[in-house]
């Protein structure tokens, strides 16, 4: 299930290059490019979700698996210890700007809070 104006449909496609940090047959990890931590990678389901919204009310399990992808992905960062952010942007408000469901796994220096 992929949709042809998707950036992260072509990535997981391979018609536009990223930079692999993990992946299985659900779900693909890779470099943010335009990184906002130490340690910023985008976590995507191989199947085309609009947002967490919409991969929760039609395939939860498929959520889940992303975000064990995820925690992965902060384990071979070696964040693990340290603490590591996990984000999923959903909507305008929130600046969503590509609407294929994704988490931010971001770490290696302090965050901030987010009530701050
Ligand atoms: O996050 C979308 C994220 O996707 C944003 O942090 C930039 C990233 N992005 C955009 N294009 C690319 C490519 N080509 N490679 C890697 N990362 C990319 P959002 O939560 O929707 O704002």
């Amino acid at each position: 299930m992929t949709q042809d104006d998707c950036l992260f449909c072509k990535i997981l496609a391979g018609e536009i290059p990223s930079t692999e940090v993990a992946s299985n047959e659900d779900a693909y990890a890779f470099r943010d490019i335009s990184p906002n931590a130490p340690t910023h990678v985008v976590v995507v389901p191989r199947r085309h979700y609009r947002d967490v919204a919409d991969i929760s009310h039609k395939e939860p399990e498929l959520l889940g698996k992303v975000a064990a992808l995820a925690a992965e992905v902060a384990d071979q960062e070696g964040v693990t210890e340290s603490g590591w952010r996990l984000v999923a942007n959903t909507g305008p408000d929130a600046g969503q700007t590509v609407f294929h469901v994704h988490f931010h796994v971001l770490g290696g220096e302090p965050l901030g809070a987010l009530n701050a």
